[in-house]
């Protein structure tokens, strides 16, 4: 964990820097030191990355914060991915179409602990989690039972304080808050950056383009689940593979908790980088 300046993304180099305005808060510039983190399953470092599955059959993950983090107060989160070598079982029921990969990851918000765990393949290591509040980036078409809308999705799941699960069938009783599919595919190789953004009632992610959100969905994380001291959950990442594998790298990750909701509005990154400049000004000139 690093609360000394890093490379890139300036405003998160401020926010590293005064960890004691915005609560937790921390940057992860590579996972070459893994200090500060839980890895559970078959989560490794390699290159500096933390690959939180290789490119194998069957692996499945957890990576957890050793500590909680603030959570309900609001909070703003970073990361950059990159899944490749794409390989194993191909599905022959979707002709014409790429699948081949699996099975994703998710982003994680649980108070189960720091040696929390779910399912592998489909259950993208979260699939069995209580109390908890999962971002899937599913590259893998589980159908027809799963209700999934493709092999490239991302959908926000959780089933309150009981176990969570990946299916996306609507109706009574569905973990699916909400779902979106990105026009890009996830998978090929290329490094991403995803942003979620939480202030209580909202909650939203951005994928690649950091001024529109790709998806918005309603949740107080202070009602859906129990959180320590009604604000604090440990907080990372899941992932898995099943007959189908890719690795899941997450190449840096920061976290910035949000104290001060009133200058943290939920439209958009550059409102908010804004917003941080504004205080670091200020805070500057004091
Ligand atoms: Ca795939
Ligand atoms: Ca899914
Ligand atoms: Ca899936």
């Amino acid at each position: 964990m690093s609360y000394t300046k890093s490379v890139g993304w300036a405003a998160l180099s401020f926010l590293s820097v005064t960890p004691a305005l915005f609560g937790t808060s921390f940057i992860f510039s590579d996972f070459s030191n893994p200090l500060g983190l839980t890895m559970v399953g078959n989560a490794s470092l390699t290159a500096n990355r933390l690959r939180l599955t290789e490119a194998a059959e069957n692996q499945v993950s957890a990576v957890w914060l050793n500590s909680r983090a603030d959570v309900q107060n609001g909070f703003t989160t970073s990361f950059q991915f990159q899944i490749t070598d794409r390989g194993g079982h191909s599905p022959d029921w979707e002709e014409g179409v790429v699948n081949d990969g699996a099975d994703g990851f998710t982003f994680t918000i649980q108070n189960a602990g720091t040696t929390a765990m779910g399912l592998y393949a489909s259950g993208i290591g979260y699939y069995g989690i209580a109390n908890s509040l999962s971002i899937e980036f599913d590259t893998w078409n589980n159908k027809p039972s799963y209700c999934e809308p493709n092999g490239n999705h991302i959908a926000v799941q959780s089933l309150g304080t009981a176990v969570n699960q990946p299916e996306h069938c609507p109706g009574p009783g569905s973990a699916t808050l909400g779902i979106a599919s990105p026009v890009l595919d996830m998978s090929n190789g290329t490094i991403y950056n995803v942003m979620i953004a939480y202030l209580p009632g909202a909650l939203s992610v951005y994928f690649n383009d950091m001024s529109t959100p790709l998806l918005t969905v309603a949740v107080n994380l202070g009602t859906l689940l129990n959180l320590e001291n009604g604000r604090d959950a440990f907080i990372g990442f899941t992932s898995s593979t099943g007959g189908a594998f890719e690795n899941h790298d997450i190449i840096q990750w920061s976290y910035s908790g949000v104290p001060e909701p009133g200058t943290m509005l939920l439209t958009g990154g550059a409102l908010m980088l804004i917003s941080a400049v504004r205080i670091n000004g200020r805070r500057r000139g004091c």
